[in-house]
């Protein structure tokens, strides 16, 4: 009987820490209700490079939370859901050093622009961009200053 009580006082402190815990993730307000609690993301969890919302509900309180950059645009603050158990799950956030900078909420895949000859605009090792691929008309099709210009 003694083993019992023991055994059940042991359960109630798990469910009380957790509860504790649950509470104090979500920005110090009390969790409530812990078994009505749900949480959503809508770019499926960690997701560096996809901005991404998560939604937080425990039918009295409801967090939304979008994933955002710093203002060093290098530092991403990504949310997620994070469920330990199937009675709790709360919003987490992790930072994030994305590699080529971030941008709108998501880490930049390359920080090197895509470069296109005939574009009109003379990037990177471009002598010229005249807006289109065509040799001899004074703008190589590679972007180079033609040399030689075709009589007509
Ligand atoms: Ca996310
Ligand atoms: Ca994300």
């Amino acid at each position: 009987m003694a083993k019992d009580r023991s055994l059940m006082i042991a359960i109630i402190g798990i469910f009380v820490m957790a509860w504790i815990i649950g509470g104090l993730n979500i920005q110090g307000k009390s969790a409530g209700s812990a078994a009505s609690t749900s949480c959503s993301d809508s770019d499926g969890g960690i997701n560096y490079n996809f901005t991404g919302t998560i939604n937080w509900n425990n039918g009295t309180y409801q967090i939304t939370q979008t994933d955002k950059c710093d203002s060093t645009g290098k530092i991403l603050y990504e949310y997620y859901c994070y469920t330990p158990n199937s009675i709790n799950t709360w919003g987490q956030m992790t930072k994030y050093t994305c590699p080529y900078g971030c941008q709108n909420g998501a880490c930049l895949k390359s920080s090197v622009p895509t470069r296109r000859c005939g574009n009109g605009i003379v990037e990177g090792t471009e002598q010229c961009d005249d807006g289109n691929t065509i040799s001899y008309d004074g703008c190589s099709s590679t972007c180079r200053v033609d040399r030689v210009t075709r009589r007509v």
